[in-house]
């Protein structure tokens, strides 16, 4: 655990079609979906690259809680998470985070999601074993082109489709140049990847380094070449997309 409070965007992903395995799991546990909203709730520290979403990351050993967050919405996220949110006015009564059901994360491979502001439309959830359920809401929003994780993730799962119970085109979709730095070019995930030889999603060592890297490069010199605020400094456009986000209530600020 972090020593310091550590700040990130929740960004609501809305589940638009449950894989057929999440919804025999809810027809046999009688959980009702018809008529709810039902969002992933996935913590990031880069809601200015929420452009280039191409897939949602649960983790295939985690059990997530879907929670009554009040008007009719649900959030899917782990029970840690919604209990610091309990506590921080997110949800409908402080301090109550007794979970409606809970479902393991391989379930939910395969649904059909509705990222905030991705360029792609349809995406799918998929599996990444390198999630920790100690950090954020355990559900990773995968942004290819500017982390050197997701990047990886996404090669690894869409060169070894059957290996992770997926179909390869989930895995497809193409990434989304959104950031621009004079090092690292257009897709400094794929080039911190290439420089530093990182060959799986468990190079953990040299993923650090290159997550390191492009985190600096692009909050501190990174231009903004796709959206709203193309042209603009990363630095100066990334507070501007966080509250446009939440402003439309496709996020909120969490805290742990
Ligand atoms: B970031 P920090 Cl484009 N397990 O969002 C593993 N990783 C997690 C996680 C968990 N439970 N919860 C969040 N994360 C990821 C975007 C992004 C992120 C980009 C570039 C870098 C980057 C898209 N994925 O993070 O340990 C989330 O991925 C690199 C720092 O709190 C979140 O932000 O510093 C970041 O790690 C939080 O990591």
């Amino acid at each position: 655990e972090a020593v310091l409070p550590q700040e990130y965007t929740a960004i609501k992903i809305e589940v638009v079609e449950f894989a057929p395995s999440a919804k025999e799991f809810f027809n046999e546990n009688k959980f009702d979906t018809a008529g709810k909203k039902l969002y992933l709730v996935a913590a990031t520290l880069r809601p200015e690259t929420m452009l280039g979403q191409t897939c949602c990351f649960v983790s295939p050993n985690i059990d997530y809680g879907i929670f009554d967050a009040g008007n009719n919405e649900y959030y899917i996220c782990t029970e840690r998470a919604f209990k610091n949110m309990s506590y921080q006015k997110l949800t409908p009564k402080r301090g109550y985070f007794k979970s409606v059901i809970d479902i393991n994360g391989k379930t939910l491979i395969g649904s059909k999601i509705h990222a905030p502001l991705a360029v792609h439309k349809e995406l799918r959830i998929l599996p990444m074993e390198t999630v920790l359920a100690s950090k954020g809401t355990g559900v990773v929003t995968c942004v290819p082109s500017d982390s050197p994780d997701d990047f990886i993730t996404q090669k690894e799962l869409f060169h070894k489709p059957e290996y992770y119970g997926i179909e390869k085109e989930w895995a497809a979709p193409e990434l989304v140049p959104i950031i621009k730095t004079e090092k690292y070019g257009e897709k400094c995930a794929e080039f911190l990847v290439n420089e530093l030889k990182i060959q799986s999603p468990k190079d953990s060592i040299q993923l650090a380094k290159a997550k390191e890297l492009a985190y600096k490069e692009g909050f501190y010199n990174g231009i903004m070449i796709a959206g709203k605020y193309k042209n603009e400094k990363v630095e100066v456009a990334k507070p501007k997309v966080k509250q446009d986000l939440i402003d439309s209530k496709l996020a909120f600020v969490y805290n742990e």
